[in-house]
């Protein structure tokens, strides 16, 4: 048989990696009002009221709050976004990011 078609045997699988996500963490201080806080929350993270207050309210009891998980530059843009609004209010609120283990 001069025209004999061999199929390869190995499997190519799809790589699906999905990109490692990055956490957005909320940090206390003593000067942001608690209302400007829920306010930016709701703003640049989509939150409804009850979230957003339940949110803050775990930051200031215990000094942070994990408040979402994006992609990296999701993670660091709105973090930046809403600690610029901090800023620009005179408030020293401050949001970080953290690589997810
Ligand atoms: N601790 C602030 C106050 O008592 C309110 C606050 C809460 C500020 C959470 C920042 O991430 C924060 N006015």
């Amino acid at each position: 048989m001069a025209n004999t078609v061999v199929k390869p045997r190995t499997k190519v699988l799809p790589k699906t990696r999905r990109p490692p996500l990055h956490k957005v963490i909320l940090l206390n201080d003593d000067y942001t009002p608690r209302e400007f806080v829920v306010q930016v929350l709701k703003a640049v993270f989509r939150m409804n009221a009850d979230h957003a207050y339940q949110v803050m309210m775990t930051a200031h009891q215990r000094g942070a709050c994990v408040i979402a998980v994006y992609t990296r530059d999701v993670a660091e843009t709105k973090a930046k976004e809403a600690t610029e609004l901090g800023k620009s209010n005179g408030f020293p609120l401050f949001f970080t990011t953290e690589p997810e283990e």
